[in-house]
């Protein structure tokens, strides 16, 4: 295995049932708005990624006109992402349990590591500096660096790209069926870590565990060797080319409509 692309919210850090929520629902008071999500509301608008974008979707369900939905959601959003990236700066928005030892043992394993993220460039970079120093992460794709968010491969493309790595010697780690599916989409094998917003969907993973550990168990998918519930770097590397490797014309071909798509 030679990389490892890690999703942030929900995998790297746990931001949003107490962290993004929030901030969402501060921006509306910001506004004035009457609006408030509650944790099971928000459960099910995670299933629109980008902020943005959910606020939009959120808005026109609530009778706006799409346009209307659309300027009202940029202007929530921007208090938001302020909100989140001071609690981010705080220190209020804490990493996965196991995430530090995995990360600090992939490092040692010289294995390369990344970040694709659907959050805003405006919080992403500085939640990681707040938990790990600059050099951990060798490139860090948010939503800002692609035309289109997850379930669509684009950030994982990028990555891919850009790092050139051979996509069966990568292995992506995502917690939403969203992230899953941006994963396969990029020819990834994928482990899914389970958190409390994780729905049922995540099944088709190479593997699916209730967590980082320890104590951690393996729900579904492929065997992997996890001492002491725990995901290591021999779990992961377990994963690395178990899906068909896509580095062929074909895939060349999905990457250069990504680059185009970026540059557009
Ligand atoms: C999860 C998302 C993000 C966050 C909110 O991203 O879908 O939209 O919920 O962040 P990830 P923004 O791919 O890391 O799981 O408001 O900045 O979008
Ligand atoms: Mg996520």
């Amino acid at each position: 295995m030679e990389a490892v692309i890690f999703d942030v919210d929900g995998t790297l850090v746990d931001s949003e049932r107490h962290g993004h929520r929030l901030a969402f629902n501060e921006a509306f008071a910001a506004l004035g708005m009457a609006d408030h999500w509650d944790e099971e509301e928000y459960g099910e608008l995670l299933n629109i990624t980008g902020g943005r974008r959910r606020l939009a979707t959120y808005l026109v369900g609530r009778g706006l006109q799409p346009a209307e939905a659309v300027c009202l959601a940029d202007e929530l959003h921007r208090v938001k992402t302020s909100r989140f990236r001071a609690m981010a700066v705080a220190g209020a928005v804490p990493l996965m349990p196991g995430v530090r030892r995995l990360v600090s043992s992939l490092r040692r394993a010289e294995v390369r590591l990344f970040v694709a993220t659907t959050g805003s460039a405006d919080w992403v970079r500085p939640l990681l500096d707040h938990h790990f120093d600059r050099s951990t992460f060798e490139r860090v794709v948010t939503a800002a660096d692609v035309a289109r968010l997850k379930p669509e491969p684009d950030a994982y493309l990028d990555v891919v790209r850009r790092a050139r790595l051979k996509s069966h010697r990568v292995v992506a780690i995502e917690d939403s069926v969203n992230g899953l599916r941006a994963a396969h989409g990029a020819g990834l094998p994928c482990l899914v870590v389970r958190n409390d917003y994780t729905g049922p969907e995540v099944v088709g993973a190479e593997l699916v565990v209730s967590g980082f550990g320890p104590n951690a168990l393996a729900e579904s998918g492929v065997a992997a060797p996890m001492p002491h519930g725990m995901v290591t770097l021999d779990t992961i590397n377990a994963l690395a080319g178990t899906r068909p490797p896509t580095d062929g014309p074909r895939h060349r071909r999905k990457l250069f409509a990504a680059r185009r798509r970026t540059r557009s």
